[in-house]
């Protein structure tokens, strides 16, 4: 059995959708962010920068092992299961640039625009608006750009490269993107969004989704983070 820890959200998705894929035994662990059970610290010692998803895999030899960020999650339960990652030298070095790639870039600056578009107070917004939504709009680029004659990241095959871009590029619209623009994406999208253990996943628990209710002006927990927000959790 594997413990999840997770809230609906984009990043906590990208492990779900692997958990699922893979028909994994797992029991979700859902996280109150906006509450502070990221800075507890028995979670502290699972996912020490206070971040979800993370998983503690209990079927591991009569060990129990824990790890933290999605692209490490993912190769972890890829090697686990031997699915949904290429095992070639080469194969496998893509992968991990295109995990290393979102989990760099896409993700980060999908996650400050959401932060600009939902969360910032409103007369600070516009700034950091434009500035994420251009980089939000260049990893669209990257990604348009990659997936020319191909159907899915990596080639012919869906792997975990794709859903863990998948994702952000989901939620473009109530970003303020569009993927007009970028019609392989669209396509892409399109493909992995009708698979069975996608739905799975970004259903889990959608109704516990924040959408903006809890946001810089109203919640210094999950926002107006500092190191200070570490300092009541012991070593
Ligand atoms: N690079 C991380 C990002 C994870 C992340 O940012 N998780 C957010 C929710 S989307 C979180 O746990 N936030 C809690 C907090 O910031 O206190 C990953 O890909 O796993």
């Amino acid at each position: 059995m594997i413990d999840f820890f997770y809230a609906p959200t984009p990043n906590g998705w990208k492990a779900a959708i692997m958990l699922e894929e893979c028909g994994l035994d797992y029991e979700t662990r859902l996280m109150r962010l906006g509450e502070g059970d990221q800075f507890k610290p028995d979670f502290l010692n699972i996912s020490p920068n206070a971040k979800m998803p993370a998983i503690l895999d209990h079927d591991v030899d009569g060990d129990s092992i824990s790890v933290f960020e999605s692209g490490a999650i993912l190769i972890y339960l890829a090697e686990k299961t031997g699915r949904f990652m290429p095992t070639d030298p080469i194969g496998r070095k893509e992968t991990l640039e295109w995990l290393f790639w979102q989990t760099g870039n896409q993700g980060p600056m999908a996650g400050q625009l959401s932060h600009f578009v939902n969360y910032a107070p409103e007369d600070q917004r516009a700034y950091g608006q434009t500035r994420y939504a251009g980089e939000y709009d260049r990893n669209l680029g990257v990604l348009e750009r990659r997936l020319k004659d191909r159907p899915y990241i990596l080639g012919d095959e869906y792997s975990i490269a794709d859903m863990i871009a998948f994702p952000w590029a989901f939620i473009a619209k109530p970003l303020g993107a569009s993927l007009d623009d970028f019609p392989r994406i669209a396509d892409w999208r399109g493909r992995i969004k009708t698979r069975p253990a996608v739905q799975a996943a970004i259903n889990l628990h959608k109704d516990g989704q924040n959408q903006g209710r809890q946001n810089a002006t109203n919640n210094n927990i999950l926002f107006n983070q500092s190191a200070a927000h570490f300092k009541d959790t012991p070593e």
